[in-house]
């Protein structure tokens, strides 16, 4: 490419021409101007078209004597393709500003013919944990498109922060969007941060995020977790918990970690809030799922409760696990209604799966094999191979170190369909998910460094995995690492070394919770 080369986007490929127009002005300063027709591209310019021979998702790059021509089934593909395009430029194509004006940009000689295995290539952020500016929102979601992932599930409330502004409840952001101090490390350290910690997106900053992700051709899913992990929301909202069991207007926006017995009370107050703040979900987030959360849901404050027993009676249901799963298909069928579906954690099908439902399969590949065989679309996300939260090396250095070890070449082998599911059962799983937790990331720093390298590995699983893990060259992935560590470096991504964490990557001292032995397999 020279400062002659021209860019012609056909029609339909505008978005990615902007895409690609811009990436490549920061890094290389040539302008890349804009082509009328596709001859006019200049003899090393660049051509982008859709060809409908190809299908969703997929791309085809030629690259020879006449430029680089990127076709795609649809606009979908042709913005895969200009990444893969990026790609071949070598790292410094990362960059945002040209590091020598004379340089020459060259692609390869090649064809590149290429197709995601799975449609559902998800990266979940915890952004309630720790609260993620929304810049680094954005920059998440530039590294998500680098890597050709296309689902951003937001987890945006949980106990410890509700992050998303609802306009008619107010006091969720204001009172339950920060909270005073925060345990450093495991909830068993003892340390402290004496320092309030909180944020949250305004409604405008939630139509810039999925306006960005859409650019991007990434969908964003957005989570309010009910009826568990909901302390934040009761903390800003006392009638939402179990008044009849504790003194709710006592609890403030929780400070530590772990599982938290004071979840909402299952009445019609709690239905009407949750469906006006779904109701200003729905109006900021287009995608076809949205996310309910269901996990993790302690039954104790309901057994206790004489409205949720009463709840339970007129009902006519069995136990406690029932009036869950009432309450998660009261929100199922309201969902549907309005043209969306449901998906939640896998403790969703305890007690009746809603129908129509979806499954975050986290606890394993046991709820997700169920979900499918009774017909449901899965995600396969289990936390035995793909919660990044957790440590991945075994050595002392890790930086508060959580639960299984789990490699970089643990997740470049990680399967996502398991064996026992039929052809047809297969067919439900949507795809796969890796989960960041950020109980113990403060910063972005620290997200980098769970997510990377091991994020790189998961999207090749995503996107080109052989189905048989030991059929997969693991040594042909990490020599095309030593490329993509450059990649990340012009990137500006704090990523684990391979050869440990630097010294401000670690923190010694900090108790995490690492579990011993290998995770069960199944
Ligand atoms: C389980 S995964 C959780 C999260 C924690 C995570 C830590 C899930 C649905 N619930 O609340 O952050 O473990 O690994």
């Amino acid at each position: 490419m020279t400062e002659h080369s021209r860019l012609h986007a056909g029609t339909g490929t505008q978005g990615a021409a902007h895409w690609l127009r811009t990436a490549l002005r920061q890094a290389t300063g040539l302008p890349l101007r804009e082509a009328r027709e596709p001859d006019d591209a200049g003899g090393d310019g660049i051509g982008l078209r859709l060809a409908p021979g190809l299908g969703p998702e997929e791309y085809r790059l030629v690259s020879d004597r006449n430029g680089v021509l990127v076709e795609g089934g649809d606009a979908a593909g042709v913005f895969w393709g200009a990444q893969t395009l990026r790609q071949l430029l070598g790292p410094d194509a990362y960059r945002r500003a040209p590091l020598d004006r004379d340089r020459d940009w060259a692609v390869p000689y090649l064809t590149i013919e290429d197709a995601p295995r799975f449609r559902w290539r998800g990266l979940m952020l915890d952004v309630a944990r720790h609260f993620m500016p929304k810049e680094g929102v954005l920059r998440y979601l530039d590294l998500m498109a680098a890597h050709k992932l296309n689902v951003f599930h937001f987890h945006l409330t949980d106990d410890q922060g509700w992050r998303i502004e609802i306009q008619r409840h107010p006091r969720l952001t204001e009172i339950g969007s920060w909270r005073a101090r925060t345990k450093t490390g495991h909830r068993a350290s003892p340390l402290w941060e004496e320092k309030p910690h909180g944020g949250y997106y305004t409604r405008d900053d939630i139509r810039e995020i999925v306006a960005y992700a859409a650019e991007r051709h990434i969908t964003v899913v957005p989570e309010i977790d009910v009826p568990g992990h909901s302390q934040a929301a009761i903390a800003a909202y006392p009638e939402l918990g179990n008044t009849d069991v504790i003194d709710t207007t006592a609890l403030s926006v929780w400070d530590t970690w772990g599982i938290n017995p004071n979840v909402l009370a299952p009445t019609d107050n709690t239905l009407r809030f949750y469906e006006g703040v779904f109701e200003e979900v729905l109006e900021l987030f287009p995608s076809e799922f949205v996310h309910v959360g269901g996990d993790e849901c302690p039954k104790d404050q309901w057994r206790r409760s004489k409205t949720a027993q009463a709840r339970i009676r007129e009902l006519g249901l069995a136990d406690e696990d029932e009036l869950q799963s009432w309450f998660i298909g009261h929100f199922d069928s309201w969902l549907a209604a309005r043209g969306r579906r449901l998906i939640g954690w896998d403790e969703i099908l305890e007690g009746g799966l809603a129908e129509g439902a979806a499954v975050s399969s986290w606890r394993g590949y046991a709820g997700g094999i169920a979900a499918a065989r009774a017909g449901h679309d899965v995600v396969m996300c289990p936390e035995q191979q793909v919660y990044l939260d957790h440590r991945q090396d075994p050595g002392p250095e890790e930086p508060v170190p959580i639960g299984w070890v789990r490699t970089l070449e643990d997740v470049y082998r990680f399967e996502p369909v398991p064996p026992e599911l039929t052809p047809d059962e297969a067919r439900h799983v949507l795809g796969t998910q890796a989960n960041l937790w950020t109980e113990v990331m403060e910063d972005h720093a620290r997200v980098d460094y769970q997510a990377f390298p091991r994020l790189a590995a998961f999207a090749e699983v995503a996107w080109s995995a052989l189905p048989d893990p030991a059929e997969r060259d693991f040594d042909g992935f990490q020599r095309r690492m030593t490329a993509h560590y450059r990649r990340l470096d012009a990137l500006g991504v704090a990523y684990r070394p391979p050869t440990g964490p630097l010294p401000w990557q670690r923190r010694p001292g900090v108790l995490g919770r690492p579990i011993d032995g290998p995770p069960p397999s199944r």
